[in-house]
């Protein structure tokens, strides 16, 4: 790890595995300490590729969870500017109507950014951005419980929808991209983002990388 660039850490796993509470988790234990330009949180959920040239029923027949959802190629360039230390503007993306909105967020890099999502270590240019890789090995019938709960009070979905779209891709697309990609990653974390010392390990870790200086 270069002392003079920003340390960017993966946080990956299935959907619903806990990974953007143990990202915020974390996020927010140290921000207090480590300040505003000390840590970040950076979402692979913002890189959805817009769907706005479909219809809407289209767009629900659209598989969320295959690698070609996303616009990895983005997020590989936007990680690299990071690591130079220049900002980037980060897509906003509505999971409403599976559009991107017109604008955009200001994106400052920070000493560690956290990088949270679920097809991170599926491709390689992505993977080489990563300094540490995270993944989140919570059994699949626990993320589905969450994400049954999740959608339906968060993203405007019903049962059934959910459900569905669990049995034709989320599960297929975790057993062909998402469970192989465990294999890249440093840490493996058990029993979801309350795993206190899973939390405070990370912690630990980010508190001593946060010492080295960073260049101007
Ligand atoms: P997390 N997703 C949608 O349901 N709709 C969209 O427009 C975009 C994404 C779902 C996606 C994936 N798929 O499982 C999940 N499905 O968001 C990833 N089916 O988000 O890691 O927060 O669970
Ligand atoms: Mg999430």
């Amino acid at each position: 790890m270069n002392a003079n660039k920003p340390t960017i850490i993966t946080i990956t796993g299935p959907s619903a595995s806990g990974k953007t509470l143990f990202a915020h988790t974390i996020h927010d234990e140290l921000i207090d300490e480590l300040g505003e330009d000390g840590i970040s949180i950076l979402s692979e959920d913002a890189y959805y590729r817009d769907q706005s040239h479909l219809s809407m029923s289209e767009r629900e027949q659209t598989n969320y969870d295959n690698p070609s959802a996303f616009e990895h190629d983005l997020l590989t360039e936007h990680l690299k500017k990071i690591t130079e230390n220049k900002s980037i503007d980060v897509p906003i993306y509505c999971y409403k109507t599976h559009t991107r909105l017109n604008e955009t967020r200001v994106f400052t890099p920070t000493k560690i950014v956290l990088v949270e999502g679920i097809l991170l270590l599926s491709n390689k240019a992505l993977r080489d951005q990563f300094d540490i890789k995270v993944y989140m090995d919570t059994p699949l019938d626990i993320c589905l419980v969450r994400r049954i709960k999740r959608d339906l009070i968060e993203r405007n979905r019903s049962v059934e929808s959910v459900t569905n779209q669990y049995l034709e891709t989320v599960r297929p697309m975790y057993y062909q991209f998402i469970e192989p990609s465990k294999a890249w990653a440093d840490i493996v974390i058990t029993r979801g983002g309350k795993n206190r010392m899973a939390i405070e390990v990370l912690k630990a870790k980010i508190r001593q990388l946060s010492k080295l200086p960073l260049q101007k």
